[in-house]
């Protein structure tokens, strides 16, 4: 429990580093693929957090989105970093970016911060210990999906997944109340765990951006497998879906044929 609150108060402070971000769009770089990219504000603030987590927890490793090697996930403790989820959100100053850090003990989640500095959102969840919005413990809902909000991604960096990503909002816009896409994988999975929607799916994510979302999902009463439907990894990227139970079953049916 101590070490959860030094991560949070570690990670509140780096969301200072975002609220006073100037002149983001001037430091810009493109990154491998469609539409991926990356600030100076970015790599600011990794370096903060593996300078200042370091000494929180001097025995992990560290995994980020920034870095050019990463360590494997599989032994002992690893901290799995995105400084900021929802790059081109930053960029564009569309206030709907967080900080994620979720710590792996031995290849699984142990703990999970995910802050969202624009909402002053800190969610939070330790293996076992349930999981909260601020100081509020949160659940998943208990809505079937046609009472529902459906969350998706768009997967942007692989075009290749673009139709596919599309057709499958549509069919879960036909089974739900509506969908919404709000641009972070780490946000959409913190408002399923705390109820404000049901479902969440996106046909490819990197490690970092659900290792935190994972463990305050599941902790609040949730789901998450990869998007064809087995267990997820924190070794590689993977298609990956979220909901309450009933919502996941509709995906299911629905989605089985998803590779
Ligand atoms: P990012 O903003 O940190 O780059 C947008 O769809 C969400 O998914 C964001 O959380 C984004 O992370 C992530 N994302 C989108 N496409 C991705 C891909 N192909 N691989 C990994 N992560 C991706
Ligand atoms: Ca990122």
């Amino acid at each position: 429990m101590e070490l959860l609150q030094g991560i949070i108060a570690v990670v509140r402070e780096a969301g200072e580093i975002m609220l006073n971000a100037e002149h983001i769009e001037e430091t810009v770089e493109e990154k491998s693929g469609r539409a991926n990219y990356v600030t100076a504000y970015d790599k600011k603030v990794q370096a903060f957090l593996f300078d200042r987590l370091a000494g929180v927890f001097p025995d992990a490793a560290f995994i980020g989105e920034e870095k050019e090697e990463n360590p494997p996930v599989s032994e002992g403790y690893v901290f799995i970093i995105d400084p900021i989820d929802g790059t081109t959100n930053f960029m564009k100053g569309y206030c709907a970016s967080c900080i994620s850090v979720g710590l792996l003990k031995d290849g699984q989640p142990y703990m999970g911060v995910v802050y969202n500095p624009y909402l002053d959102e800190m969610f939070s969840a330790e293996k076992g210990r349930g999981a909260f919005r601020n100081e509020s413990k949160i659940h998943v809902s208990d809505h079937e999906l046609k009472e529902g909000i459906v969350l998706f991604g768009t997967a942007p960096y692989n075009e290749e997944l673009s139709k596919r990503s599309f057709s499958l909002a549509y069919e879960f816009f036909e089974r739900s109340l509506d969908v919404r896409r709000s641009g972070s994988a780490a946000i959409d999975l913190c408002n399923v765990a705390c109820g404000r929607a049901e479902l969440y799916f996106e046909l490819l994510l990197s490690p970092w951006d659900y290792a935190a979302g994972a463990l305050i999902l599941t902790e609040a009463g949730g789901k998450i497998m990869t998007a064809d439907g087995k267990e997820l990894t924190y070794e590689k990227k993977c298609g990956v879906v979220a909901g309450n139970e009933k919502a996941l079953q509709v995906w299911t049916e629905v989605a089985s044929d998803i590779r």
